[in-house]
């Protein structure tokens, strides 16, 4: 007996890091889980048994309304849908350029609208949601070298309160969660890993999260048991941060 029994979910960003691990808890909560990535051999490799992998470019409006259409059509349903695609590349903000800018808001802030747009209809019509997106603790502690990064997460944080007040009359909850820095194949690829040190020193909790310590706040939010929760920002981050 799992949380998720009989649920349909849709995971996005779900080839590796807090996405697959969120795919794998759903699944393990008897959820049906969609997979969803721009690498969409990940994404097959991803999907749990009796679920699916898709390529899908969050940002491309005809690739998001595929997804969807496709989930509805294999599963029948939607229930819950996480919202984990985004990029984080580790630039000062004063040596970012204006097109890669727009890139990054494209994929973390324009693909969470197409997702909820297009994945919230199937809800609508059953009168049941869970909509969980994936923000960060760099909102609450302006992070340098990911300005570009912390405002479209402040995005995802405020459509996400906006969202939760328009559809909850459809039974639908919206909830974001922020993690901290995680030790996923993003983060160890690139820069962001230099500051585990420093951020261990502001957790209550002395060591290294990992994507599979973010998986159980998500599918909290995305079950059936939370819903008196929404609107919220739930800080899955070892007590680095307060809301
Ligand atoms: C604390 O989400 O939460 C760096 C890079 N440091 O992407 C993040 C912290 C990064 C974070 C993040």
């Amino acid at each position: 007996m799992g949380k998720m029994d009989g649920r349909v979910a849709l995971v996005t960003g779900a080839a590796q890091g807090i996405g697959k691990a969120v795919a794998d808890k759903l699944a393990a909560e008897g959820a049906t889980v969609v997979t969803a990535d721009l690498n969409g051999p990940g994404a097959e490799a991803a999907a749990p048994e009796g679920g699916l992998g898709m390529q899908v470019d969050v940002s491309s409006e005809d690739d998001v309304k595929r997804m969807i259409s496709d989930t509805t059509s294999h599963f029948g349903r939607l229930d819950a849908m996480v919202n984990c695609a985004a990029i984080v590349p580790f630039v000062p903000w004063d040596d970012l350029d204006f097109p890669e800018w727009k890139r990054i808001m494209s994929v973390n802030l324009d693909g969470l609208f197409l997702c909820c747009h297009y994945g919230h209809k199937p809800m609508r019509e059953a009168g049941y949601g869970r909509i969980v997106n994936i923000c960060s603790n760099v909102v609450l502690a302006g992070t340098p070298n990911v300005a570009h990064y912390v405002a479209s997460k402040g995005g995802v944080l405020g459509f996400t309160r906006a969202l939760a007040r328009e559809i909850g009359k459809h039974g639908i909850t919206v909830n974001a969660v922020a993690p901290g820095l995680t030790e996923t194949e993003g983060v160890m690829a690139g820069p962001h890993k230099e500051a585990f040190e420093f951020v261990q020193m502001l957790q209550c909790l002395p060591r290294r999260g990992v994507a599979a310590d973010i998986a159980p706040s998500v599918a909290f939010l995305a079950s059936e048991e939370s819903g008196w929760v929404t609107g919220q920002l739930l800080v899955a981050d070892a007590g680095m941060s307060h809301n």
